[in-house]
């Protein structure tokens, strides 16, 4: 049994990874989380108080971050601000969490000689063309395109020179796109599942080309765990489950899974500097590592998430109404 500190682990992803620890291992976690518009108390209802215990903070305060992070036996860190469309209305949180954020906890990792997980993301990369043969691997140049992407770009090589200069334990991960429960209903896929279940029109931005590469996030949460146990120190490991897909494509899904017809979507206005495709190979954690994912059907993974919004109309609709607010002002 290991003491895990999660940091960010009352917002989406952070939070099926503790349900999923909490199921599939007897490590005991301590989240902590400032609760932004982005994390949600009731995303972690109902699981044993003897497994998960929440602090609520600030991942860039020192005095208590040393306190935590001398506490425990590792910390994955997944608290940061996290969304494209936020980070170009206002990139000044996406530098104090992501940077700062991630500079505290590594100080306090040094400090205490306790291995650390950093939760990192495939758009680090830039963007692909749509017939590029290549995908991304551990050995492509950072190239991010968005004030979120190059924050947390910077929070990575904050932990490669962390590890070189200071010796700190750290392990990185960068994933693609997640999908599944708790996910804020800012993001594309809930965006358009709550509008249908609204009465409203999904909106896909432009004209739909741009290419996600999807991945179930209890997937993201096995392989985290992997890394965590087998993982090298000092290496990066991209998470990825072959999942490509374009947005209209996904639009279409949605539609058809909801009983709608396929075609019922409004073209919005274009994000600014739009990556047009994401796509990962993740050759090294399967061979290395020996992971493998789980949810190897899109259709069924979304056909779950669906029922799932379906289900907890009280988790996401307080949240919709000022999203909704937010895209109209953009025209989005
Ligand atoms: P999210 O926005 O849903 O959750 C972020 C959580 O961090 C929230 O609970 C929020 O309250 C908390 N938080 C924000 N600032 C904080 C601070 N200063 N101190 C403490 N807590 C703070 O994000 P997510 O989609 O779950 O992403 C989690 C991590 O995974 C991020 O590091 C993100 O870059 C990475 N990631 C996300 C995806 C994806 O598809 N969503 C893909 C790859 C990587
Ligand atoms: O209403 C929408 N319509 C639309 O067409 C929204 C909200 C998005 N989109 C498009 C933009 C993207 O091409 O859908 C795609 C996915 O958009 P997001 O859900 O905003 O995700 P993305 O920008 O790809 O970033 C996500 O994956 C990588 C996460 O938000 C990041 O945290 C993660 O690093």
């Amino acid at each position: 049994m290991a003491r895990l500190l999660v940091t960010g682990g009352a917002g989406f992803i952070g939070s099926n990874f503790v349900h999923y620890a909490v199921e599939h291992t007897d490590h005991h976690l301590t989240v902590l989380d400032k609760l932004t518009y982005a994390g949600n108390r009731e995303s972690l209802a109902g699981l044993p108080e003897d497994r998960v215990s929440f602090v609520l903070g600030d991942i860039a305060d020192a005095a208590l971050v040393d306190d935590l992070v001398g506490s425990v036996d590792a910390v994955v860190h997944y608290a940061a601000e996290s969304h494209n469309d936020n980070s170009l209305s206002d990139p000044h949180p996406f530098l104090h969490t992501n940077l700062v954020g991630s500079f505290t906890l590594l100080e306090a990792a040094r400090r205490h000689s306790v291995r650390l997980h950093h939760i990192s993301t495939d758009e680090v990369y830039g963007d692909l063309e749509l017939d590029d043969p290549a995908r991304f691997t551990e050995t492509t140049p950072y190239n991010p395109s968005s004030p979120y992407s190059s924050t947390k770009a910077g929070s990575d090589l904050l932990v490669r020179a962390w590890v070189r200069s200071f010796g700190v334990e750290a392990t990185i991960s960068n994933c693609s796109n997640n999908y599944g429960p708790y996910q804020h209903v800012e993001k594309f896929i809930p965006r358009q599942i709550t509008n249908i279940l609204r009465g409203v029109r999904p909106k896909l931005y432009g004209e739909g080309r741009n290419v996600r590469d999807w991945i179930h996030a209890d997937d993201h949460s096995s392989a985290v765990l992997t890394i965590l146990e087998k993982g090298r120190v000092g290496e990066t490991y991209l998470i990825g489950a072959d999942g490509e897909k374009d947005n209209k494509t996904v639009i279409e899904m949605i539609l058809t899974l909801m009983g709608q017809p396929a075609d019922a979507f409004d073209h919005v206005t274009d994000r600014a500097g739009h990556d047009l495709r994401y796509a990962i190979d993740s050759t090294k954690l399967r061979t290395e590592l020996g992971w493998r994912p789980h949810y190897q059907d899109f259709e069924s993974g979304l056909a779950a998430t669906i029922q799932w919004y379906r289900d907890n109309e009280s988790w996401w609709a307080p949240a919709k109404d000022a999203t909704e607010a937010f895209y109209a002002r953009l025209g989005q």
